[in-house]
């Protein structure tokens, strides 16, 4: 049985991506970054999705001599011209302050009207054997952001997030309901068939 490492130690990221994977290349055993203390974290330094899921992907390869799997994803909102985008998990200036961004992001579209609130989840997600090969794919979820956040449900901007065609939050939807259209889902659904031929 191969391992493949999961360059993660988010516990709702690593539920998710177990989930896909497992369905996809079941004769994967998956471990995740919880398993490796003594990697630090990759600093994602990319302009892209796509850059810091190849790099994170690439240095943990390198670090546990396993083939690994990563992701980036954010919020674009078109009214920001794509921003907070890469940036999205610190752009209050804090790594991770979900309350802090999202309260910032409102604040910064305050002037926008509804009709120009335009947006889109997106997520790349890698994969990269020790030996060097790479594959990464994208997805995403169309939407636009609200003015007043709604839902307790997922993290991060889910809250201000309504997909297209749905009247509810991503934050109002089941974690099921979640993953059947999410950008993570789309992107992971579409990096499996890459993991079941290369391992
Ligand atoms: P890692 O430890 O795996 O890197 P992370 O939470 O830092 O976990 P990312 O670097 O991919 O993950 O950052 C993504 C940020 O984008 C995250 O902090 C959220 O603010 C936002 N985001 C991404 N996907 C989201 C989703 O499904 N719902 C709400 N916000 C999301």
């Amino acid at each position: 049985m191969t391992r493949l490492v999961l360059a993660t130690r988010n516990p709702g990221k690593l539920a998710e991506l177990r989930r896909i994977l497992a369905e996809a290349a079941p004769a994967v055993e998956l471990v995740s970054l919880l398993e490796f203390p003594e990697i630090g974290e990759v600093a994602e330094t990319g302009l892209t999705f796509e850059a810091n899921a190849l790099l994170k992907a690439h240095a943990i390869a390198q670090a546990t001599g396993l083939p690994a799997v990563a992701d980036d994803s954010g919020l674009c909102v078109d009214a920001l011209n794509g921003m907070p985008g890469v940036l999205s998990a610190r752009w209050a200036g804090t790594h991770g302050d979900d309350l802090a961004n999202l309260n910032l992001l409102l604040a910064q579209i305050s002037d926008v009207p509804p009709p120009a609130r335009g947006a889109h989840f997106a997520c790349a997600a890698a994969l990269a054997l020790p030996a060097g090969e790479e594959v990464v794919v994208q997805g995403t979820l169309p939407g636009a952001v609200i003015d007043k956040p709604r839902g307790v449900n997922g993290f991060g901007y889910d809250p201000i997030f309504v997909p297209e065609g749905e009247t509810r939050t991503t934050a109002e939807l089941s974690a099921q309901e979640k993953d059947a259209i999410s950008h993570r889902g789309r992107a992971f659904r579409a990096l499996a068939p890459a993991v079941a031929e290369l391992l």
